[in-house]
């Protein structure tokens, strides 16, 4: 295969899709039996999110799942890619008690995907945590990597014999950072120094203890493959002939992606330039106590090799300069000495963290294939947003759409890079964490003022459907 014209090709079985996540699209937080979660109480906290907005009915996908499934079959998905509450199914996140309700919702949503020839995968914690088990430590506490697995264990049994992708943890890092050191994310902590990296240690723990069960026991009657998505923004030195500088931005892909990436597909060990990089910093600020970077443990399932692709969240660049850090503080700012900057080149749109760098994304594929041992990789997550006023003509976000898939078909063509599938961040405008309903990243818009919550497909919808049906054979 090869690109003769700018016309993005693709494989012939390329995975075309959309995601969501159950606390940004489903409602009904408190209904038929759902126990509550980490976001339900971090909202009805105020002062929290964007005028105080909540997941509450959100787009009430939890009645409208009907509307939701028309959304994809106008798209022309082949893939869907969806989160489970945890406290929808669990309550109070153990298996000691099953809510049958939350059970028949997700059986309905993968049974009508499975009817119209539409292939879940399903991510079982994308931020959502049981508040129950957030009383007791939540992933600061060591026993929840066996608890995560007993609910993995619970839903391969239930749905596997359905579902063949699945994905743990969504985004551990921003899990550890925005939400227990950043306190910007549920539960909303700000805890320096250690507890980010016994945060992560304890996901890696869990994740790869789901994987080794799915692996004994599911793997040979159900097939399915699984993951973890991991998120991370593509890195480059602001100044390329500044030493300082180059490492600066290689330690910005060591901290973000190589965290989580190194143990799972590389050494089965975090970078040796991470444990290095924080303890030579506590030494520096004359911290004695244990190793803020955790060591795995011999007597548990080994991280290596718990994944069976690579499942990869992109959606902006950074430039990057080293910069020390005047507060000697323990945290993760002094651990990088940094600083992350948005090119003037690039476009920003609607929210302010998102400079639109389509190309960033072929480095980063490329950047995957060498570090990583060439994986198959599933883009999970990739879009772009609209802020203010709503525009239904969204012509730059359809170019958004194009430009990037573009240079998907580029690492897939010149550099060899093995791409699976791509699914777009989102099906549908929806809760946008900290900011609310003010952020918009859907391919539909949603009409929250209307209580029917109408799903309207944008410009930038219609370009992505016309990319798929141009590059897709529907069985
Ligand atoms: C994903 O997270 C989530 O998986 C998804 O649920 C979410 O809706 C989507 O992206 C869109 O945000 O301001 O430079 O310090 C992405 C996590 C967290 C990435 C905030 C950008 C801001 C970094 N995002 N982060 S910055």
């Amino acid at each position: 295969m090869s690109s003769r014209s700018d016309e993005p090709v693709f494989p012939r079985h390329f995975v075309w899709g959309a995601s969501t996540a159950a606390y940004q699209i489903e409602g009904a937080w408190n209904e038929d039996g759902k126990g509550p979660g980490i976001w339900d109480t971090f909202c009805h906290r105020k002062g929290r999110i964007f005028e105080d907005q909540t997941g509450d009915v959100a787009c009430n996908s939890y009645h409208l799942w009907e509307k939701d499934l028309k959304c994809i079959l106008q798209l022309r998905l082949t893939h869907y890619r969806l989160s489970f509450s945890w406290s929808r199914l669990l309550p109070n996140g153990t298996t000691d008690h099953i809510n049958e309700k939350g059970v028949a919702y997700y059986n309905r949503v993968i049974d009508d995907l499975l009817a119209n020839h539409v292939t879940p995968m399903i991510t079982l914690y994308h931020f959502d945590f049981p508040q129950s088990l957030q009383d007791r430590g939540g992933w600061k506490s060591a026993d929840i990597a066996d608890i995560f697995d007993s609910y993995a264990r619970f839903c391969f049994q239930t749905f596997g014999d359905r579902v063949k992708l699945w994905l743990t943890i969504n985004e551990p890092q921003i899990c550890c950072t925005m939400g227990y050191e950043e306190g910007i994310f549920a539960p909303g902590l700000q805890e320096l120094g250690t507890t980010a990296y016994v945060v992560g240690h304890n996901m890696l723990r869990a994740h790869a203890k789901a994987w080794h069960s799915y692996n004994t026991i599911f793997r040979k009657q159900q097939g399915g493959l699984l993951s973890l998505a991991l998120n991370s923004d593509w890195a480059e030195p602001l100044n390329p002939s500044n030493p300082d500088d180059v490492s600066a931005a290689k330690r910005h892909r060591t901290f973000e992606l190589g965290w989580f990436a190194c143990p799972v597909f590389s050494t089965g060990d975090y970078p040796v330039a991470m444990r290095a990089r924080i303890e030579e910093i506590s030494k520096a600020v004359g911290y004695d106590g244990a190793p803020r970077l955790p060591r795995f443990s011999e007597d548990e399932p080994p991280v290596l090799g718990s994944a069976d692709f690579f499942a990869l969240n992109y959606y902006t660049s950074r430039k990057v300069r080293a910069a020390g850090t005047s507060h000697r503080e323990l945290n993760m700012k002094t651990d990088l000495e940094l600083e992350r900057i948005i090119d003037p080149s690039w476009p920003v749109c609607g929210v302010k963290w998102l400079a639109v760098v389509p190309e960033g994304l072929r480095k980063l594929l490329k950047h995957i294939k060498v570090e990583y041992n060439n994986p198959a990789i599933y883009i999970t997550e990739n879009g772009f947003s609209q802020i203010g006023p709503v525009e239904m003509e969204d012509i730059q976000r359809g170019r958004f759409y194009w430009d990037t898939l573009c240079q998907v078909s580029k690492a897939i063509c010149e550099d060899g890079v093995d791409i699976r599938g791509y699914f777009a961040w989102s099906l549908l405008d929806n809760f946008e964490w900290s900011d609310g309903f003010s952020v918009r990243f859907g391919l539909f818009h949603v009409d929250f003022s209307n209580e029917e919550f109408p799903r309207t497909m944008y410009h930038s919808g219609k370009e992505y459907a016309a990319i798929i049906s141009k590059n897709c054979q529907h069985s």
